[in-house]
């Protein structure tokens, strides 16, 4: 149930305009490559194996015309990479009962490929799986693909894991991309660093240390090193076939590839990353925003998740949102960041500027656990009781919208709006 007066104070938390909007128009009129990057955590980014780096494509991309977001994090719900998709697509929390291409495969939505279509762009998915997984081929139609490429549209010359290669994605993709009309919206999900992660012998480049040889987590950085030498070898195409310099090149990861519950992965990545393995650096994701001669070199330290992704784009390709449509923020023009979390730790959970707090399983407050960022501090827990009340009031106030199919309404009445009305319906049950 929703609490309107929680509600009220959440979403006037989310509506916060600015007076004017940085970057605005940035990636207008480009051809926007977006690719989610399967398990992609941000801590490899950081942390070399014995002098190598992990992600060193990566590592260059964010020193050049670059936006980066240090303090991103997932939002996924029950389905995994295709909730990450439907909350950076949607701007909407992820179901709390099921996974949200098939809770909500009938809704109605207003999406940024929906937004980018206004604009004149074609908008296609690159996947190198099996159509039907996640219901995607029944979900995309509301979600504004024009077009979506699966394992029945590639050749499956070459299968790693659980499809199709992130090499042959990418490169199959070409030969599509060069037919469509610009501007173009093309959305890659990678699929070859899923877990269990282990690759062919002749793929494994990394020297491995003697401490994560066969271990979850030294297949896990030979997987996301091949990812990011084949993001690499992508760009060096798009580059060679003229598709470069009018390119915005998006990357972020999609949910965690090593759950820190797992004894052996925490042990592991403590012992990598040289401190403890907690949630906040389970649910950390990278997100870069390439834009070819932008001259940028920004790092932004605002904390912000998925649920941003949508507003934050809207407003770099020249067309921001209205900020009470959707549940995230543009985070390139706020300060305060706030990121809720439902699935995989107890909702009402959250991730804010300066602290993390985790809402105890038992459902009792007093068991909870918050920390500062960065230091691993503990913070008092009555210094986060708003923050936890306004993660519950976005979880519900979302899945109150997305249960009832009122995306439509929000898009003419605002979330107000919608406020409004649950208020009514109350004193009417009265
Ligand atoms: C399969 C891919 C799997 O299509 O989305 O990823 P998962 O959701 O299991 O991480």
């Amino acid at each position: 149930t929703v609490d309107p007066q929680l509600a009220e104070e959440a979403v006037s938390a989310i509506v916060q305009e600015a007076d004017e909007r940085r970057f605005k128009g940035l990636l207008e009129g480009r051809n926007v490559f977006v690719i989610q990057a399967e398990s992609l955590q941000t801590f490899v980014m950081e942390h070399p194996l014995a002098g190598q780096e992990i992600t060193p494509v990566l590592n260059q991309l964010v020193q050049e015309d670059s936006i980066y977001f240090s303090r991103f994090y997932e939002q996924a719900g029950w389905g995994n990479t295709s909730d990450a998709e439907f909350v950076s697509h949607n701007s909407f929390y992820p179901s709390t009962k099921t996974f949200s291409y098939r809770a909500y495969e009938n809704n109605a939505f207003y999406s940024l490929p929906h937004h980018l279509k206004k604009q004149g762009y074609t908008t296609m998915v690159f996947h190198g799986n099996d159509p039907s997984f996640w219901n995607r081929e029944n979900a995309y139609k509301g979600q504004g693909i024009d077009h979506f490429y699966a394992s029945e549209d590639f050749e499956m010359n070459d299968l790693i894991g659980m499809g199709l290669s992130d090499r042959q994605l990418f490169q199959q993709s070409i030969t599509v991309i060069k037919q469509i009309p610009e501007p173009f919206y093309a959305f890659y999900i990678t699929l070859t660093s899923h877990h269990p992660f282990v690759m062919p012998d002749e793929l494994q480049k990394l020297e491995m240390s003697a401490d994560y040889e066969d271990t979850v987590l030294g297949h896990y950085l030979q997987s996301v090193h091949y990812l990011d030498e084949e993001i690499g070898r992508f760009i060096q195409r798009l580059k060679s076939e003229g598709l470069y310099d009018n390119a915005a090149i998006i990357i972020y990861g999609d949910h965690q590839g090593l759950d820190m519950r797992n004894e052996e992965a925490n042990d592991l990545v403590s012992h990598f990353i040289r401190r403890p393995y907690e949630e906040d650096e389970m649910f950390r994701v990278p997100l870069i925003i390439h834009i070819p001669g932008s001259g940028l070199a920004e790092t932004v330290e605002t904390a912000g998740g998925q649920i941003d992704f949508f507003p934050t784009i809207a407003n770099l390709a020249g067309v921001p949102l209205h900020p009470n449509r959707v549940m995230g923020k543009d985070l390139l023009n706020i300060m305060e960041g706030f990121v809720a979390k439902q699935v995989h730790v107890a909702a009402g959970s959250f991730i804010d500027n300066e602290k993390v707090f985790i809402m105890s399983s038992d459902g009792l407050y007093d068991n909870s656990r918050a920390w500062r960022l960065g230091t691993g501090e503990p913070v008092a827990l009555e210094k986060c009781r708003d923050n936890y009340e306004r993660a519950l009031a976005e979880i519900t106030l979302s899945e109150y919208i997305l249960q009832n199919d009122l995306i439509p309404r929000v898009q003419e009445a605002g979330l107000e709006g919608i406020l409004d009305e649950i208020r009514q319906a109350l004193q009417l049950e009265e």
